[in-house]
C-alpha cells in the first residue's frame, strides 16, 4: 500500500458487518497547526476532553434579530419551500430544514466567513477549512419532532466518503434554547469511540433520513453503554448562543411539546487535508447540497 492510499483505507468501517462495534478513534479532536485565533486554550480543552464547547453570545441580539428576519423570509418564500434544497415535515407541511444556506443567504455566507467563526473553526482542526455541509433548520412548538442518537460522522464516513473525524459542526441557537423545547443532547467524551453501525445503506437513504434517521443509529445496547460511562448534557442557553461539537460527538434530541419553537443555523466545516472521497458504505454520493463534494477552503 501506497502513502497515497491513507484517505480511501477504511479506518472507521461501519455498516457493512453484523455486529455493531466500539472502535477507538485513532484521529485527534483538537490539531495542531493553527496556533492563534478566537478560542481560549480552556475552550480548546474543554472541546478536546467533551467534544464540544459553548460560545455565549457569539451573536448580538440585533443580529439574532436580522438571522431570524432572514430564517423567515426563506422560510414563507415560494421558490425556496419549492427547492430541492428544502426538506418539508410530511405531516405538518411546515419546512424542517434548509440545505446549502450559506450559498441561498449572503448573510450566512457572511457568517461563514465572519473571523469569529472561521478562524475557530482553523483553530479545532489545524487547517484551512471548507463548508462540507449548511442548514437552517427550524423546530416548531408543539410538532418539533427530533433525531434519535447519532454520530453525524458515521453518516459523512459511510454516505459522503469523509475519510476521518477531522470536522466540526457550529449550531448558532436563533431562539432560546431551554431544557424542555427540543435542545441538542450530548455524550461528553464519547467523541473518543467509533460506533460501528450495522444495515445496509439503501438507496437515496438522504430523502428519509434527513427526515427520520433509521439506518446508522447505535444499537440501544451500544448508547446505554456509552450513556453509564460519559452521561449526557445539554446545549441550552439564550438566542445567539453557539454549540461548536466534533463530528463524531455523540448525540440526539428529543420532540419539542412546548409552544417554544427552536431555530439554529448550522454549518459544517471540513479541513481541506479530509476532502470526500467515495462513500465507504453507499452505492452512490449524495447530492451536493447535502454534501459538498468540492474542497475549496473558505477565505474572508
Ligand atoms: O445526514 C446528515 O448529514 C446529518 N443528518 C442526520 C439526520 N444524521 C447525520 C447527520 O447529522
Ligand atoms: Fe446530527
Amino acid at each position: 500500500m501506497t502513502v497515497a492510499d491513507v484517505s480511501t483505507q477504511d479506518r472507521y468501517p461501519t455498516r457493512v458487518s453484523a455486529e455493531s462495534a466500539m472502535l477507538d478513534r485513532t484521529d485527534p479532536v483538537v490539531w495542531p497547526g493553527v496556533d492563534s485565533g478566537p478560542a481560549t486554550s480552556a475552550e480548546l480543552a474543554s472541546h478536546d476532553a467533551k467534544g464540544f464547547h459553548i460560545v455565549e453570545g457569539l451573536l448580538s441580539p440585533a443580529e439574532v434579530q436580522a438571522y431570524w428576519q432572514e430564517l423567515e423570509r426563506l422560510t414563507t418564500d415560494d421558490s425556496v419551500r419549492a427547492d430541492e434544497r428544502t426538506v418539508i415535515e410530511a405531516k405538518s407541511n411546515e419546512v424542517r430544514s434548509i440545505f446549502e444556506v450559506h450559498l441561498l443567504s449572503e448573510l450566512v455566507h457572511e457568517l461563514v466567513r465572519d473571523p469569529r467563526v472561521l478562524d475557530r473553526a482553523r483553530q479545532l482542526l489545524g487547517s484551512d477549512v471548507y463548508v462540507h455541509q449548511s442548514r437552517i433548520n427550524y423546530m416548531p412548538g408543539y410538532r418539533g419532532t427530533g433525531f434519535y442518537w447519532h454520530s453525524d460522522f458515521e453518516t459523512w464516513h459511510a454516505e459522503d466518503g469523509l475519510p476521518g473525524p477531522r470536522a466540526v459542526s457550529l449550531s448558532v441557537a436563533l431562539t432560546d434554547n431551554y431544557p424542555f423545547n427540543g435542545g441538542l443532547m450530548l455524550m461528553p467524551g464519547a467523541h473518543r469511540t467509533f460506533v460501528s453501525c450495522i444495515g445496509e445503506t439503501p438507496d437515496d437513504n438522504y430523502k428519509s433520513s434527513l427526515k427520520e434517521q433509521k439506518i446508522g443509529v447505535p444499537t440501544e445496547d451500544d448508547i446505554t453503554k456509552l450513556a453509564y460511562e460519559h452521561g449526557i448534557e445539554q446545549f441550552t442557553g439564550p438566542a445567539g448562543s453557539a454549540l461548536w461539537f466534533d463530528s463524531n460527538s455523540m448525540h440526539g434530541s428529543g420532540n419539542n411539546i412546548t409552544p417554544y419553537p427552536r431555530s439554529n443555523i448550522f454549518i459544517v466545516f471540513n479541513s481541506v487535508d479530509n476532502a470526500p472521497v467515495e462513500p465507504f458504505a453507499a452505492s452512490g454520493r449524495r447530492p451536493g447540497f447535502v454534501a459538498a463534494r468540492t474542497a475549496d477552503p473558505v477565505r474572508r
